[in-house]
């Protein structure tokens, strides 16, 4: 087996950033589906199991006296203390909401990271991937990133075609889209184009695809896997992400698993990584040693009645970490 890990497990309830509510259910399913038993079986040490919550609201401080009751209270009160200037955007859904959550799990994440630990963030929806990755760049300043999604999360505002800010997580981390998420707990970007791969794309939007030419993203689409097999796919993802990198952080969106296996997800997309495809990308990448943080997403148990998606997250949680067949 891999060394042990000291392993951090962040919880974070939270699915403002979807279309959907339910993936705030997540953690707790896969928490309960056996998450850090396996993990201790496997050998590693699981530290204090932490939760992040949305913080409260800040108390709207107001120049003028409260309006009368009954009057009404206008927009946010613009707080000059504050580090996010920008104001909101309306195609932007919970910006607020996502904004605070990530800048909880940024400082969570980093703490982690600092301390030698690893990292594993348990989602929520997507729109995490912001705190998470913000929260890994203030220890690596050349992260390598693995993205398994059906989607590449790479809208903004202008290309977004639902306003839902997991759909613009990846894009934000890349330093495109709104400051008060590209600059999040640090100066953007937080990763760089060349460092970033994604695998099991299906569904892309437009203005993505624009991106991700524009950019010149490595991509393994569905195609690709299916044309070459998900073990030399493995094979160059490795070689791009430990390239001129300091670490690497999986970022494992459950919807890249075909809908077959993983039904409870908000955005499912036929044709996806099958049971033993996802599980053989992640059994080599715990072969390959470098893998020092992760998140899975996504989970929405409110979706299914049998927990079947939860469980599948423990079973790939533990290929990831070294779990052996043998
Ligand atoms: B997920 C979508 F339009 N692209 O932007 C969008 F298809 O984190 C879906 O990958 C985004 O699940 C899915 O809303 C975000 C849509
Ligand atoms: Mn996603
Ligand atoms: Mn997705
Ligand atoms: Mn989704």
């Amino acid at each position: 087996m891999n060394k042990p890990h000291l392993l951090n497990v962040i919880s974070v309830p939270f699915d403002l950033g979807a279309g959907l509510r339910g993936a705030s259910l997540g953690p707790e399913a896969i928490i309960q589906a056996g998450l850090v038993r396996r993990l201790r079986q496997i050998g590693h040490v699981v530290e204090a199991t932490a939760t992040v919550h949305t913080p409260q609201p800040p108390v709207r401080r107001h120049k003028t006296p409260s309006p009368a009751a009954g009057q009404p209270a206008g927009g946010p009160a613009a707080d000059p203390a504050s580090d996010a200037p920008a104001p909101a955007d309306s195609r932007l859904k919970h910006l607020d909401e996502v904004t605070a959550i990530n800048r909880e799990l940024a400082h969570h994440v980093a703490a982690s990271a600092a301390g030698g630990r690893f990292p594993l963030v348990l989602g929520g929806d997507h729109s995490l991937a912001i705190g998470t990755i913000s929260g890994l760049a203030q220890t690596h300043r050349r992260l390598g990133v693995l993205w398994f999604d059906a989607h590449s999360d790479l809208n903004t505002a202008d290309t977004s075609p639902s306003g839902n800010l997991h759909g613009m997580s990846l894009s934000a981390l890349l330093g495109k889209g709104h400051e008060r998420l590209t600059r999040l707990g640090g100066a953007a970007p937080k990763v760089r184009p060349e460092h970033v791969v994604m695998i099991g794309l299906r569904d892309l939007d437009p203005g993505e695809k624009a991106l991700i030419a524009a950019e010149g993203i490595h991509c393994f689409t569905m195609h690709d896997i299916d044309k070459l097999g998900m073990a030399q796919v493995i094979e160059e993802a490795i070689r791009i992400v430990s390239r001129d990198t300091d670490g690497v952080h999986v970022s494992f969106d459950i919807d890249s698993v075909d809908p077959a296996e993983a039904p409870g997800t908000g955005t499912p997309v036929r044709g996806g990584l099958s049971y033993r495809e996802a599980h053989l990308a992640l059994e080599l990448l715990a072969e390959a040693r470098i893998v020092t943080s992760a998140e899975f997403v996504e989970v929405n148990p409110a979706l299914e009645s049998d927990g079947r998606t939860a469980k599948l997250a423990v079973d790939l949680i533990c290929s990831l970490l070294g779990e052996t067949i043998l």
